[in-house]
């Protein structure tokens, strides 16, 4: 697990996130206009799998279930694909969000029965890591309650554990979202809550800390109100992990939230700027989805047949959010 974090956080370089759920990325084609069929989804992503040259910018690549397994058109498998051209495969453990039965409004995450088995299955099928995803709305005195950040950070914390039995790096996600019209004060509170909760139970259980990768948003306001400038944002998150991630996790990636991909980009190098100057050594890159595919998925559902053009902006904007983390 440990060769995986290093390959994982080389210099200059991050993870692609392309695990959409069948129902996430229905809704994304949908919005463009493409019919959210097996074979359109596959195709999408196998372009953006044989970029040229995209190992410059990307180390490791999540996949969706289905994908994992899948053969890119006439050679081999995707995992088996990823790994020949020095990227690493990893795959979403959970089953997706549903609603929690205390509350009936507030998600918790799916996927604990039989994850020990499809872990093992996984890792005999060439993947190096996981990743679990939860989401905590926020509405200031309301959300996140008490009882859910319990049930998720437990059940990240159970996920984790079986994932390193396995011999996978685990990502966790606790994703705090930026819907509604919250602070960004409002905002550090729910993470001082969340990982506080979530990393008390990680050390009393006793998960790898340096075999662990922490998948996170950016401290910022809800996306109702204005952006905050990226000097802020830096100041938050860094604080946050100042004072409740401990050092020796194997390192930190950010999640894109919907932020549009110059907002990610700039926020990331903001921050990678100021954990620089307090000199904060966790491994620091990105793991987006959006900011580094909405532009290049926007070309595709114009005409699916241009594939060079789709891989020139999808390179572009790996090559950004690559720049974003300095050198
Ligand atoms: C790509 O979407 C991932 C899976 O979400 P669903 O289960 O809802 O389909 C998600 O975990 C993603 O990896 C992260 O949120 C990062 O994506 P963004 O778009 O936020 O960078």
């Amino acid at each position: 697990m440990n060769k995986t974090i290093q390959k994982i956080f080389q210099t200059g370089k991050g993870i692609l996130a392309a695990d959409e759920s069948t129902k996430t990325i229905s809704k994304r084609f949908k919005v463009l206009g493409v019919e959210a069929n097996q074979k359109n989804i596959s195709e999408y992503r196998n372009i953006l799998f044989e970029t040229n040259n995209l190992n410059k910018h990307i180390s490791g690549v999540i996949l969706y279930k289905d994908t994992l397994d899948q053969q890119l058109v006439d050679t081999k498998k995707v995992a088996d694909f990823l790994k020949e051209n020095n990227m690493v495969a990893g795959v979403k453990v959970d089953e997706s969000t549903e609603k929690f039965s205390k509350n009936n409004i507030e998600l918790y995450t799916k996927g604990l029965d039989g994850l020990k088995e499809r872990c093992d299955c996984y890792y005999e099928m060439g993947a190096q890591f996981t990743k679990w995803r939860n989401v905590f709305s926020v509405e200031e005195g309301v959300f996140p309650t008490d009882e859910i950040i319990d049930k998720n950070t437990s059940d990240l914390v159970k996920y984790a554990k079986i994932s390193q039995e396995s011999g996978l790096v685990p990502i966790i996600e606790p994703e705090i979202l930026r819907d509604g019209n919250h602070s960004i004060s409002e905002t550090k509170k729910v993470f001082c809550k969340v990982f506080k909760a979530l990393f008390k139970k990680l050390e009393s259980e006793q998960v790898q800390l340096d075999s662990l990768i922490l998948k996170t948003s950016f401290v910022v306001s809800g996306s109702e109100l204005i952006y905050d400038d990226a000097e802020s944002v830096a100041n938050e998150t860094i604080d946050i992990f100042e004072n409740f991630v401990p050092k020796e996790i194997g390192g930190i990636v950010f999640l894109s939230g919907g932020l549009s991909p110059s907002q990610s980009f700039s926020y990331l190098a903001s921050t990678v700027k100021k954990a620089k100057e307090i000199d904060f050594t966790t491994p620091i890159s990105f793991s987006y989805s959006r900011a580094i595919q909405s532009n290049a998925m926007v070309v595709w559902s114009k005409n699916q047949t241009n594939e060079a053009k789709v891989q020139e902006i999808f390179f572009a904007d790996t090559e950004k959010a690559s720049k974003a983390l300095g050198q």
